[in-house]
């Protein structure tokens, strides 16, 4: 199949749609509780950099409902993850503990994503295979048909996923890395996030097309785009392209079109370039988490005593994990040269 097949999400008002999913009440409380921790973990990281305590934040604010839904179709531990910047929400899914990645937020010795010298975002753990980007934006989309490559040599079925803005897409990382992937049909899925902005750069002056799944025609294989703010059609569209990869099938674009609650990092400021006041707006209308709390509302998942508990046991989780990060060692300052030059 080569043409772009642009499914949109099922109608939302549709309570019974995890069911035809195979997701069972519990399987919709995990994905709940994760969009949460996603939340409350990014904006402790924001007041903790106000206090001058983590030094940066990119945030996942608006992208939760894209990360959670995809990662938790794949295989934790088995499939490979070559996540972004914004990913809290992937990582968590997969595995990473709210302790591990505040330790990197607070740069402490042991940040299991680079023993606190990457910048915070740049997510890795050797576990949960999941490999650690540079920040050079895309180089990670090469990469990822790197892994994939090894593991289509192997016979092995494991499914490489890798994760990026709609900005990346205009770097040639992206479309060699698609181009590649696309003739020797490697057991990849690219997986855009796309917000609309690149920092303060719109969609419409990095690209000629509406849908970045567009791109995918061009080298031969399906484009997906999908309603990013819809855990539930992130993750179906996630599930069909690994079904596809583990059949020997190819590679496969999901476009999830998501939104950027926040500006673009802490060291952005939004005011300059876009509205705020629909950026306020989305709050109340395209949040993801409150979308989410809707469906499992009207399908009577979940209770308001529940999500109070969840929302308590989401802050402790939380408050856990930044006293312990508070009170871990940093690292040693003559450890700065270790793993950076041969030894
Ligand atoms: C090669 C390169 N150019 C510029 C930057 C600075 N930079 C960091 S993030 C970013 C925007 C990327 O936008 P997008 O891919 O849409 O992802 P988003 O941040 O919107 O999620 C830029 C330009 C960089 N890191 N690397």
């Amino acid at each position: 199949m080569t043409s772009t097949d642009k499914s949109t999400a099922a109608s939302a008002a549709d309570t019974s749609r995890h069911m035809a999913l195979g997701l069972s009440e519990q399987n919709l409380k995990e994905m709940y509780h994760k969009l949460l921790l996603s939340r409350a973990l990014d904006e402790r990281t924001w007041m903790l950099q106000h206090q001058g305590k983590a030094p940066f934040v990119i945030s996942c604010q608006g992208h939760e409902a894209a990360q959670v839904g995809s990662a938790y179709a794949l295989r934790a531990g088995r499939d490979w993850l070559l996540p972004y910047y914004r990913d809290v929400g992937v990582v968590l899914t997969i595995g990473m503990t709210p302790r591990e990645l505040m330790l990197a937020s607070l740069a402490r010795a042991a940040d299991p994503s680079s023993g606190g010298r990457q910048m915070p975002g740049h997510f890795g753990h050797a576990r949960l295979r999941i490999i650690s980007g540079s920040s050079p934006v895309a180089t990670q989309i090469p990469q990822a048909c790197g892994v994939a490559l090894a593991s289509k040599i192997r016979h092995e079925d494991d499914v490489t996923v890798v994760y990026f803005g709609d900005g990346a897409t205009s770097k040639g990382d992206f479309h060699e890395a698609m181009n590649f992937a696309g003739i020797h049909r490697l057991p990849v899925i690219f997986i855009c996030e796309n917000n609309g902005w690149a920092i303060s750069v719109p969609q419409h002056k990095q690209m000629a097309i509406r849908d970045v799944a567009d791109r995918a025609e061009g080298y031969g294989f399906p484009g997906v785009v999908v309603d990013g703010g819809d855990v539930l059609a992130v993750y179906q569209s996630t599930k069909q392209a690994a079904e596809r990869a583990r059949r020997g099938e190819g590679p496969t674009l999901i476009e999830a079109k998501v939104v950027r609650i926040t500006p673009h990092s802490s060291d952005d400021d939004d005011r300059a370039y876009r509205d705020r006041a629909e950026v306020e707006t989305w709050k109340v209308t395209k949040d993801p988490i409150i979308r989410f709390r809707k469906y499992l509302m009207d399908a009577g998942i979940l209770t308001e005593e529940e999500d109070k508990r969840l929302h308590e046991r989401v802050t402790s989780e939380v408050d856990d994990a930044t006293d312990f990060a508070e009170k871990s060692p940093l690292p040693r300052p003559e450890s700065a040269l270790e793993h950076v030059f041969a030894e």
